[in-house]
């Protein structure tokens, strides 16, 4: 496997750039112009159709709610719910620990800076393509399950109630990420624990915690925050800034900017549930945008399948009249293509995304890769492999 070890050039952490009072942006983080955030095809920011917003589903409103998410991950693969059983307290407290966090000096930060290897601490690049134009954001990644590679003690150790704030924040929203997974599994006609199950069940699933800082940008029309994407996992849980909005979703030719709901969580479908719900659901394109003057900071929590096991399109959503879309893979399987494959030296897996419809020629490569590793399907066997 091509693993990166370190970072191809010197690191720039974005807010201390922006802290230190520059007008104009660097050439490296100015996007082409077809990439940047113009107005056309930014719809939801107060132009005419200003009024457009991704779902909002009350989560407490019964057999009514479950019709409408799986509208929603039908339609928009994108909705936010609220009366979500997490207490709003926690969810202030959770933005609170890590806005502090980010308000530290550098030198405190970087004593967790990461490398491309795991991605885990604080950076400030997702890929290492030498010369690659950059997003406007730093960022804090780090796992809370399976709880062999969760390690708080590379968690920040300030502020000091940051690890408890987190491990709680980290229990009560994989709670909210298993009754959201039974309502899914229910919606497409599955027995309830289905996709808990295809993720491997409650002990041995992924979720992980990418917290996003993006410093306000003097030249916020040059650049983006996070360039489109979409989720490789299974489904993210995200909780997004309270004063300033900049996540916008993908809607044929336009970007809508989402418009958060008081105390709302945003859900995405990523693209292990487009998998095994044989594309009904649609892992959606996204990205983020930034502004003159706030900052933004926003919680990702991935909730993902244990990374070995084979994902393929659930049988009963398979028929003559709509055959199974894509070729069982693992969620490593995935990323190794994503990586390395179709982006060459793009470690990251939520950078150089290409459509997972293309991932189903490469599996001419994952055959490969299996012969040579025999028939293993970790990304890890590839490591091992001479
Ligand atoms: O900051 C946001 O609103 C979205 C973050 C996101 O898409 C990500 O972390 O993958």
């Amino acid at each position: 496997m091509m693993e990166c070890q370190s970072w191809p050039e010197p690191v720039i952490r974005v807010q201390a750039l922006a802290e230190s009072g520059l007008t104009r942006i660097p050439d490296r983080f100015i996007k082409p112009e077809s990439h940047r955030p113009t107005t056309r095809g930014s719809v939801g920011g107060g132009g005419i159709n200003g009024d457009i917003n991704i779902p909002v589903i009350d989560l407490g409103a019964g057999s009514g709610a479950v019709e409408r998410v799986a509208e929603a991950c039908r339609e928009w693969g994108f909705f936010q719910v609220v009366n979500h059983g997490v207490r709003p307290e926690l969810m202030r407290k959770a933005r609170e620990v890590w806005r502090e966090f980010f308000e530290q000096p550098l030198g405190v930060k970087e004593e967790y800076a990461n490398s491309p290897t795991t991605y885990e601490g604080y950076g400030s690049r997702l890929g290492v393509k030498k010369g690659a134009i950059l997003d406007w954001s730093d960022y804090f990644f780090l796992h809370y399950k399976p709880s062999c590679l969760k390690d708080t003690s590379k968690w920040p150790s300030l502020p000091s109630s940051l690890r408890e704030v987190i491990d709680e924040y980290g229990a009560e929203v994989v709670k909210l990420g298993g009754r959201v997974l039974k309502i899914m599994s229910r919606n497409l006609g599955l027995e309830d624990e289905f996709l808990l199950k295809a993720f491997g069940g409650e002990e041995e699933l992924g979720a992980c915690l990418r917290v996003n800082f993006y410093p306000s940008c003097p030249q916020p029309d040059l650049t983006l925050g996070l360039s489109p994407h979409s989720d490789p996992g299974g489904m993210t849980i995200l909780l997004p800034d309270d004063h300033v909005s900049g996540l916008q979703v993908r809607r044929g030719n336009d970007w809508i900017t989402v418009k958060p709901a008081s105390d709302a969580f945003i859900i995405n479908i990523g693209d292990q549930i487009q998998v095994l719900s044989n594309a009904i659901y649609k892992s959606i394109e996204h990205r983020v945008i930034v502004n003159s003057n706030k900052d933004r900071v926003s919680l990702a929590f991935f909730y993902n399948p244990r990374s070995d096991l084979l994902i393929e399109p659930a049988k009963e959503l398979v028929s003559e009249e709509r055959p199974s879309l894509y070729t069982p893979m693992t969620f490593d399987e995935l990323r190794y293509i994503m990586g390395d494959v179709v982006a060459p030296n793009q470690c990251s897996f939520v950078h150089g995304r290409q459509s997972l419809d293309n991932v189903v020629i490469f599996q001419e490569v994952i055959n490969y890769m299996r012969r040579k590793v025999g028939g293993k399907r970790s990304i890890y066997a590839y490591e091992d492999s001479p």
